[in-house]
């Protein structure tokens, strides 16, 4: 068929064909097998709503989803051409900013290889996340274009109006496939506007923001650090929401519903805050055609059902009330009624809508106006229940339940590591493709020595290609014999980047010493800051001069190697994660609600350093204390430390003449000669005065625990038979238990 397809669009046969020309000709194929793959919605349907959907490369995606990918992959083989090489020639989509955008990727993935009808709803970003250049060890920031002539968005004759306090915009509507593994395509709908002016982006990432017209769907916001964005934002938030409320309503209707009976037509998912204004829209929407208010209210609230992915309550969107009244004033009324039969049936003033600051809190409106509230792991959802939300978890206990976040397995082994799945087919057959479950069947080869050893040659060939990958791509170099030690997800402090950097300057100054660790160990990270995050920006600072420091000390290089990659993406990321032994999962307890990345390492035998937090605590349940490294203080204690404001960090700076050492290496001459001292001073002192997420509370366990399993490392039979265990068990995470689990429980679709 390609051939077919290519001998028309560029009468040339497939050996003639440029490898941009085989994409684009793969584009057309999948695309219009696809759309055949398409079935009527069903009576109920799911919306996810998302201001994020970080989808990745689609082409492969697409291609094993649907059945082909061998073929192709043999087709092109036949003639002298490589998938991979082909696939290069994709862009990738930055549409989202981290774990939440991709969990919301592979969710869709998941509902459509269930065979479920549901449809994601967000933003047509043009230029998505911004690209992260590296410049004197700093970072940068540059547009990442994505759209091009011919790509995976497919132009619908679709428009509804928006209005504005001050002007009334016309969206146009972009559908991408959705197609599911061996089942039914769903779609990813992206809105946008015709008047996007692509030109007015300056220097970097800069542009007038004034403009709505011009600049609404130009970038995604990164994160809510920046400040002087928060008007945009809303104005994204509600063209997003006002959009997906009327697209539902058309379809629902045109399901007969009557609107009185919406619930039993559509399940809305907020994911997060960011599409909260949905629920007054809804609610505006209904009553503009006709439905009594309390009426309109109760339907809403038996539609939409929200999503929390955070404790952390800077992240929590509170709209000033000024500033949702320079964008959407007809929304108010709405929120204040709202606001009002909240104070009417509660006293309690910590769950009201609208604060003593004027400011409207969303997850509030989520919360009292929706169905359901769910936590992304269970010791999140527990934190929930008894601490950040204790106060709606005691009027409400009926809406919280947990969702374990999950993964997509097409994308996270079928397609990152064939190799392994492969031989994994060999062994146990191809069950675990349907049902991830069925990986449990590798553990009847724990003693076996030959697969066990298979498990350490594909980790081997897979190192091997991340570092021609890597050498290719951005010039780096890297020892394929050394421990791969990987971190990678955006950085915050929460996560604590610079407690593994803090590592590094513990080793770099042991080795400095004549204590030479047993196998070279390769640090690698990978992380892009808010741009407007100071402290995150400083952090890369330190870890790129360190890189450069140890990468060009011929007495530690050979033993220590620091890389960090630039623009780390989910390109990168499918090609990190199968290549990794240690997976750094060092949050600070209770501040990770679920972690992801976690899950796709586990599931490509990469052995786990982590802390009890987010989902590492379900992967140490599942794989035992004997194939997981679990250090530092527990979420109660951090949670008592945060209560009883107890932790000084310039005490443990004082009393602890190591720690004092590798802070003090942060702002030395020989950093100092490298880095900047602006930077690196305010990281110091920022890491002994303030330390929010408590680094030095726990950096010594950290590098105790770090040190074991490194040395573990050593012993070849023992580590193989970890990851088995590793690999065995992560069937758990994979996103289709997940969305199984969301269907039963809250959508019943
Ligand atoms: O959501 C992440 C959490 O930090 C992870 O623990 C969790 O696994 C993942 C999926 O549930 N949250 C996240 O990625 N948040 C954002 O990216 C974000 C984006 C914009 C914003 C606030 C947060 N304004």
């Amino acid at each position: 068929m390609l051939v077919e397809i290519l001998q028309k669009k560029y009468n040339k046969t497939l050996k003639e064909c440029s490898n941009e020309e085989i994409y684009f000709g793969l584009l057309d194929m999948t695309k219009d097998m696809a759309e055949k793959k398409y079935k009527k919605d069903t009576k109920k349907k799911i919306y996810y709503i998302s201001a994020e959907f970080l989808i990745g490369k689609l082409l492969s995606n697409n291609l094993i989803n649907l059945g082909i990918y061998d073929e192709i992959k043999e087709e092109l083989e036949q003639n002298g051409k490589s998938i991979a090489e082909v696939e290069n020639i994709e862009l990738e989509p930055s549409l989202g900013n981290g774990g939440l955008g991709r969990l919301a990727a592979c969710f869709l993935d998941s509902i459509a290889s269930l065979g479920l009808n549901g449809d994601g709803i967000g933003l047509n970003y043009h230029f998505g996340l911004f690209r992260q250049v590296f410049k004197d060890c700093l970072q940068k920031e540059t547009i990442n274009p994505w759209i091009t002539d011919e790509s995976w968005l497919i132009k619908r004759d679709k428009s509804y109006t928006v209005n504005f306090k001050d002007f009334t915009v016309k969206s146009k509507l972009y559908d991408i496939a959705v197609t599911g593994y061996d089942n039914r395509t769903n779609w990813l709908h992206l809105f946008d506007i015709e008047t996007v002016d692509e030109s007015i982006v300056k220097e970097g990432i800069s542009f007038e923001k004034a403009d709505i017209e011009k600049n609404l769907t130009l970038f995604l916001y990164p994160d809510d650090s920046d400040e002087k964005g928060e008007l945009l934002r809303i104005y994204q938030q509600y063209f997003m929401v006002s959009n997906a409320a009327q697209m539902i309503l058309e379809e629902c209707i045109l399901k007969g519903s009557n609107l009185h009976d919406l619930y039993e037509f559509a399940v809305i998912q907020i994911n997060d805050t960011h599409p909260t204004m949905v629920i007054p829209e809804l609610i505006r929407l209904l009553m503009e055609r006709g439905i009594e208010m309390d009426e309109a209210i109760d339907i809403v609230s038996k539609t939409c059902a929200y999503t929390n992915h955070t404790i952390l309550s800077e992240a929590l969107e509170k709209w000033p009330i000024k500033y949702l009244n320079k964008v959407v004033p007809h929304l108010l009324p709405i929120i204040e009624v709202l606001d009002k039969k909240v104070r009417e049936k509660f006293e309690d003033p910590t769950v009201t809508i609208i604060d003593e600051q004027e400011r409207v809190h969303m997850a509030h409106i989520d919360i009292h106006y929706g169905f359901s509230v769910n936590g992304v792991a269970a010791l999140h959802t527990e934190i929930l229940k008894q601490n950040e939300l204790n106060n709606f978890y005691k009027i409400y206990p009926e809406k919280f339940n947990n969702k374990t976040n999950g993964i997509t397995f097409r994308r996270w082994l079928m397609h990152c590591n064939y190799p392994l799945t492969a031989y994994l087919t060999d062994l146990i057959g191809d069950g675990f493709k349907k049902d991830a479950n069925q990986l449990e069947k590798l553990l009847d080869y724990k003693e076996d020595t030959n697969v066990l050893n298979t498990l350490l040659d594909i980790k081997y060939d897979n190192k091997k290609a991340l570092k021609e990958y890597l050498f290719k791509t951005q010039g780096i170099e890297i020892d394929e014999n050394s421990i791969f030690d990987i971190q990678i997800k955006r950085l915050h402090e929460y996560k604590r980047q610079q407690m593994n950097a803090l590592y590094i300057i513990h080793k770099y100054l042991e080795i400095k010493n004549g204590k030479k660790p047993a196998t070279p160990i390769t640090l690698i990270f990978g992380a892009k800051a808010a741009p407007a995050y100071i402290i995150a920006k400083d952090i890369i600072h330190l870890i790129l001069c360190l890189q450069e420091l140890i990468n060009s000390d011929k007495e530690v290089n050979p033993y220590l190697k620091v890389v960090m990659v630039e623009n780390y993406n989910v390109t990168l990321a499918e090609k990190l994660i199968p290549a990794c032994d240690i997976s750094e999962q060092i949050s600070l307890a209770s501040k990770e609600a679920s972690g992801t990345g976690n899950m796709k390492f586990m599931l490509n035998g990469a052995i786990t350093l982590g802390t009890m937090d987010g989902a590492n605590v379900e992967i140490a349940e599942l794989v035992g204390k004997d194939n997981i490294y679990i250090f530092g203080e527990s979420s109660e204690e951090v949670i008592s430390h945060y209560e009883n404001r107890d932790y000084v960090s310039k005490d443990y700076y004082n009393k602890d003449e190591e720690i004092r050492q590798m802070v003090d290496f942060i702002v030395s001459d020989t950093l100092m000669n490298i880095g900047k001292k602006e930077n690196l001073e305010r990281l110091f002192n920022e890491l002994i005065n303030k330390d929010w997420f408590m680094t030095l509370l726990d950096i010594k366990e950290y590098i105790q625990k770090k040190e074991e399993i490194i040395a573990d490392y050593e012993d070849r039979e023992k580590w193989s038979k970890m990851m088995l265990e590793n690999i065995s068990k992560a069937g758990f995470f994979s996103s289709d238990r997940t969305i199984l689990e969301y269907n039963q429980d809250i959508w019943n679709v």
